[in-house]
């Protein structure tokens, strides 16, 4: 039997990822929108504005041109105030050493504070233990990138599956993938996120693909939709829209429970 959200928070080992389970279901909503603007002010606007309808938002930090703390201070402000988790996209590629310094230094310093951030698999084990020195005594999650979106990614098969098989071992840190679709059986905990969700147009001209909110949670039991042009692109009513995908990503839900 498919397991709600609520049953789910209390399994995992990770805080992280029993907070986020928990808040999904207080706020109904298995929305993440993923919010990729230059600019502070478009970025904190668009945040405030479906701040009430996500659980999750999603930054790519590093295309912010007017970057400071400020930033960082008020983002947290609003995770706060509107009850939702951050997620730094950052992609993390390199060997464990690296990956730490990367994670906890530099401008960013990503580690103090996004609740999560993710990695991939392409260098081994190391970039996991790596991350984990810092991310895991801040009770931090991570999750690993098993599959891509964009056309002709090399993240399928065998590469998935050692994917999954690197997150089992490190069930204390690794709360989940990136993915298109459920990868382990429902009496292992992982959550899955899925980019490339849209429900007007069926790809960019840069090889993103998009799936409907429908076919990503029912058909292909992933627990989170991730949504970013559909919701802020091309002049379009973020509140609207963000309302849209919230309210498409749950009915998909209770779908799959049967409900
Ligand atoms: O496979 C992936 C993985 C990620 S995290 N495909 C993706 O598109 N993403 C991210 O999801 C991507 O970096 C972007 O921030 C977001 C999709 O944005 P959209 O505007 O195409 O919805």
């Amino acid at each position: 039997m498919v397991k709600t959200y609520a049953e789910r928070a209390e399994i995992f080992q990770n805080e992280t990822a029993r907070k986020l389970f928990q808040c999904i279901e207080r706020k109904k909503s298995n929305l993440c929108v993923a919010v990729d603007v230059t600019r502070k002010t478009e970025l904190l606007d668009i945040v405030d504005k479906v701040g009430p309808y996500i659980c999750l938002l999603k930054t790519h930090v590093d295309v912010i041109e007017d970057f400071d703390e400020d930033l960082i201070v008020k983002l947290r402000a609003l995770s706060e105030s509107h009850d939702f988790m951050i997620f730094e996209d950052r992609k993390f590629a390199d060997i464990g050493n690296t990956v730490a310094l990367q994670y906890s230094s530099g401008i960013y310093k990503i580690s103090s504070w996004a609740h999560i951030t993710n990695a991939h698999t392409i260098p081994g084990e190391g970039i996991i233990t790596g991350l984990a020195q810092i991310g895991k005594p801040l009770g931090r999650g991570l999750l690993l990138l098993a599959e891509m979106s964009s056309a002709g990614s090399l993240a399928t098969g065998s590469y998935t599956d050692a994917t999954v098989a690197m997150a089992r071992k490190h069930k204390d840190f690794v709360i989940g993938f990136i993915a298109g679709r459920k990868l382990t059986g429902d009496d292992e905990d992982f959550i899955v996120m899925s980019p490339g969700v849209g429900l007007d147009v069926s790809g960019d001209a840069l090889g993103q693909r998009y799936r409907t909110p429908e076919d990503v949670i029912v058909s292909s039991g992933s627990d989170i939709i991730i949504v970013g042009r559909g919701i802020y692109g091309n002049g379009r009513d973020v509140v609207k829209e963000a309302k849209r995908y919230r309210d498409a990503g749950w009915e998909a839900y209770l779908t799959r429970l049967g409900l």
